[in-house]
């Protein structure tokens, strides 16, 4: 290896990408010194606007001339606030020191603690917990400046704060300063991570489910914070244009690592935060440089490549990348030959300078070029290894957020280099195992304490007790106080919240009956004409957010465009081409500033940030807002099921509508489209009520009575509704089904067969319960069979209950025992039972274990095809014939029916018996 590989050097061309000219490339240095000086001149004679005008004028003319010059989207390796900008610093710099250390002791001593372990005498019972130090070692003072001086609280009003994102595994940090603000006991931090302790403890990460006083976003799947971050933004602007909440001044931050912008997620929207001009936007990475395993980028540099990937995308870049112990050096690198070598060394050589003391830094780094040597010949090793990176640096920080919160008309990234478990010495500084360090020895301990004046004695130091000054300390004073100027402490969620009055089932009868008689429509068809109804209902139009990613002419949706418009903060700059003229007023694609949709195009990692904005309204800017997501089901759950763990961590309310669902329903479309299985991804969300309901009003009344429980009653929850796009005719809504609907089942219909002795029951849901009652009529007619056809809306919600009911039997053993919803409602009535559904068979399957009837499940388990839906039902054996056959089937084991009829049935109603198992063809 040559020593420049060692070196970890970039080529030419690369320096040249990055804005640099490497030094060696120089022609004639006299005539480049000429230009220079008159560009000083003009810089100083006539100011920053004539400079960049001469600069762009050059560049124009070169390019006319034919000179290729590389378009640019980095610059050189260093501050991109030079020093003689930057504004002085408002704090008390002492004071705030001594508060980080503090807060940097206890964020290290909770996660110490919690992994050390049980003595078995009343001595340190730290679980083995896990927990993280690095992260927080190395962006607390990125941290504590936004703490000091820019994070605004929710104030008076409690909604008018910043909203903020942070870094999930830097919780320790976040609890440490909370502790010093009095917010959390001692005995909270000592439960870090156990949260089951008599005293409570405190979750591991960002988890409003689990602290809803303290955390409001969860962020610690990589990628989600900086995707809801974006949609948050303009979810801010959103209500701003639509005149529902002046937003104005409340800035979104969202705080993330280098590692982190690997997630697909992180970067995927970043334009939209530039083309909505969303300068109410900052992110801050913390670039030390590392994640998991090791370096981010060791053979390139993360900051550099951010720097491109977000300028590119039209933001406004900040680095903040060294400390002021650098400034005088740059000042007097008038060659610019520091600045190329700090833009040509790589980030896994920066990584190895770590620890590795002066005089290393001094042969490897300056020792490049003797002019740089020169450079620092007064600079002691000692000195050296003690300058800082930028991220580390107070001033630099403070100088970067400042301009990013006066920055107008762009989002804003703060790239900030910082070194991964900075001050964890020996124990693991710039270390690739840094990540996952949770123990310290004695002497780091020892060491730790001392280079933070943490006034702990050296016996004392072993157990890494926690440090707390008194209250009336000037440290706590001063936080204290500094919080309170800036409208109370971060984070905190408001634990009331605002309730509405929501239309009524009874509102909605006439709506109901009227709108379906006679008339065949899909289930979407009758949501979206609900939809339609409910956008103009005085109670919560102005409150429903509709979702849609790029699908609303699928579900039939276009007719609500021009009616509520679509939201675009610029307005609509084009004349639409489907409008003819000025005087038509509906039916074309109308962007407006206070449209009510939010058309988020074709992402639904997006669409769900949205959701998660609009769901979290309440708590964080004090509306109801009401969102009704709808996607094709398929890529829902099983796209952005991640997404939506976070919606039900972060309580967000709403409605999920998984369009074009059913594997049979959907017909044509093939293996990439047809949705079995979503409601088997949605039964383990444990917030989530999932219905797939059949006629027009049970969607009705599902939603009807779901904004009734979450905004009126203000109950945590997400309604999972599955619609389809068959046309069928719908039926009035027969009396009394309401409760039967919203728990999960009801009877549907009965048919006799006079005489008989045989009797069975059909469950049906979604498109299939037309099936069941086709069966029914076979049964009756051909096999002189009785049979009570129900309609299942909720498998889920059904299983919920009976095995909430079925626990508390068995520890309640000498109580009478509850029944559940459907023993109550099967009460007396004997099987066989038999159902059917458009999903796979573990869906219907759920209730196996809490009915004593027999009971046999049909389903559309395996892959799904191209076909009509008549031979998808065949395929997957959910269509009459199979309901018929599997009915006479399950009667005949009771006796009641010979074998022989079940193989006369499945002659009779032309099924192959031999066709293979759908499961796995
Ligand atoms: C989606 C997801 N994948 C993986 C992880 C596991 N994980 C936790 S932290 C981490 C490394 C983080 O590195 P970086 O983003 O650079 O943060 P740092 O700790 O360096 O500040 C990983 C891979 C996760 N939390 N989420
Ligand atoms: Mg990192």
């Amino acid at each position: 290896m040559s020593d420049a590989e060692v070196l970890g050097e970039v080529d030419p061309s690369v320096l040249a990408a990055s804005g640099q000219v490497p030094a060696e490339m120089d022609l004639d240095p006299a005539e480049t010194g000429e230009w220079l000086g008159s560009l000083d001149y003009v810089l100083k004679s006539k100011g920053e606007d004539r400079v960049r005008y001469l600069v762009k004028a050059l560049e124009n003319r070169a390019r006319q001339e034919g000179v290729e010059i590389p378009i640019e989207t980095t610059t050189p390796y260093v501050n991109s606030i030079p020093v003689k900008k930057q504004p002085a610093y408002p704090g008390n710099r002492e004071t705030e020191r001594r508060i980080k250390s503090i807060i940097r002791w206890n964020a290290m001593a909770m996660v110490v603690r919690a992994n050390k372990t049980t003595d078995g005498h009343g001595g340190l019972i730290g679980g083995g917990v896990g927990g993280h130090i690095s992260t927080f070692a190395s962006s607390a003072t990125l941290y504590e400046v936004a703490f000091n001086h820019f994070f605004r609280g929710r104030g008076e009003s409690g909604y008018n704060g910043d909203i903020i994102y942070f870094q999930g595994h830097a919780s320790p940090g976040m609890y440490s300063r909370a502790f010093l603000e009095g917010r959390l006991s001692e005995a909270k931090l000592e439960n870090f991570r156990q949260e089951l302790q008599p005293e409570g403890g405190l979750s591991s990460y960002p988890h409003p489910w689990l602290m809803p006083d303290f955390w409001e976003y969860p962020t610690v799947s990589m990628g989600l914070g900086p995707i809801m971050a974006i949609y948050q933004a303009r979810f801010n602007e959103y209500l701003k244009d639509r005149g529902l909440k002046d937003t104005t001044g409340q800035k979104v931050w969202a705080f993330l690592g280098d590692g982190e912008c690997d997630e697909p997620e992180t970067l995927g929207a970043i334009t939209l935060a530039s083309r909505e001009k969303l300068d109410n936007l900052i992110f801050v990475v913390n670039c030390n440089l590392q994640r998991l395993d090791g370096p981010v980028r060791g053979n390139g540099k993360i900051i550099q490549e951010l720097e491109a990937i977000f300028r590119g995308a039209g933001w406004n870049v900040i680095k903040v990348v060294w400390g002021s112990d650098w400034d005088a050096l740059l000042e007097k690198d008038e060659s610019g030959l520091l600045a190329q070598r700090m833009t040509e060394v790589v980030d896994g050589q920066y990584q190895k300078y770590v620890g590795m003391g002066g005089a290393y830094i001094r042969q490897h780094f300056f020792g490049k070029y003797p002019e740089l040597l020169k450079l620092v010949e007064n600079y002691s090793d000692e000195r050296l290894e003690k300058m800082k990176r930028g991220g580390h640096d107070p001033e630099k920080v403070y100088a970067a957020y400042k301009a990013a919160v006066e920055h107008k008309g762009q989002p804003t990234v703060i790239l900030a280099k910082t070194i991964k478990g900075y001050g964890l010495g020996e124990a693991g500084e710039g270390k690739n195992i840094a990540h996952n360090q949770k123990k310290m020895n004695e002497k780091e301990l020892l060491e730790f304490r001392s280079r933070f004046g943490i006034p702990i004695s050296d016996e004392a130091v072993a157990d890494a007790p926690f440090y707390k000054p008194p209250v009336t300390s000037t440290e706590i004073k001063y936080l204290k106080e500094r919080r309170a100027l800036l409208g109370g402490s971060v984070p905190s969620r408001p634990t009331t919240h605002p309730t509405m009055e929501t239309p009524t089932i009874d509102d909605y009868r006439n709506f109901m009956s009227k709108q379906y008689d006679n008339e065949k429509i899909s289930t979407t068809n009758g949501f979206v004409r609900l939809l339609k109804r409910l956008v103009r209902d005085s109670k919560i139009g102005q409150n429903i957010v509709p979702i849609v990613p790029d699908e609303s002419r699928t579900f039939g949706m276009e007719g609500l465009f021009s009616e509520i418009g679509i939201y675009a903060h610029a307005g609509q700059l084009y004349e639409p081409i489907d409008r003819k003229d000025s005087s038509q007023l509906v039916g074309y694609y109308k962007e407006a500033r206070d449209g009510q949709i939010l058309e988020e195009g074709i992402t639904e990692a997006g669409s769900m940030s949205s959701f998660n904005a609009a769901g979290t309204a309440y708590s964080a800017h004090g509306i109801n807002m009401i969102p009704f997501y709808i996607y094709y089901s398929m890529f829902g759950f099983q796209r952005v099921g991640d997404s939506i763990w976070a919606a039900a961590d972060m309580r967000a309310k709403g409605f999920l509508i998984g369009g074009t669902a059913g594997r049979t329903t959907l017909n044509g479309e093939g293996l990439q489209h047809q949705d079995g299985h979503s409601h088997l991804n949605a039964m383990a969300f444990p917030t989530v009520r999932a219905y797939d309901p059949a006629w027009a009003y049970e969607t009705a009344v599902i939603i009807l009575d779901g904004m009734r429980r979450l905004y009126q009653e203000n109950e945590d929850g997400i309604y999972y509704i599955t619609v389809h796009n068959e046309d069928y005719e719908m039926p009035a809504m027969p009396e009394g089904v309401e409760e039967g609907v919203i728990r999960g089942i009801y009877k549907y219909s009965s048919k006799e067969a006079p005489g008989s002795k045989a009797r069975v029951q059909l469950f049906g849901s979604g498109a299939i319960l037309r099936y069941a009652i086709k069966a029914q009529t076979i049964l009756a007619e051909k096999y002189n069979v009785s049979s009570d056809v129900w309609s299942v809306t909720s498998y889920t919600q059904l299983r919920r209950d009976a095995q909430s009911c079925e626990r508390w039997n068995m520890l309640h053993p000498d109580q009478p025992a509850k029944k559940s919803y459907i023993e109550t409602v099967l009460d007396g009535v004997n099987g066989p039972i038999i159902s059917a559904s458009d999903n796979v068979r573990a869906v219907g399957e759920q209730l196996l274990p809490y009915l004593s009837q027999d009971y046999y499940v049909l389903g559309t388990d395996g892959l799904g095809r191209s076909e009509t839906r008549t031979a998808l039902r065949r395929h997957f054996e959910v269509d009459a014939a199979s309901i018929t056959i599997a009915a006479l089937y399950r009667l005949s084991k009771t006796g009641v029916v010979s074998t022989s009829t079940v193989a006369q049935a499945i002659k009779d109603l032309g099924f192959d018996a031999e066709k293979p198992n759908p499961l796995f063809t």
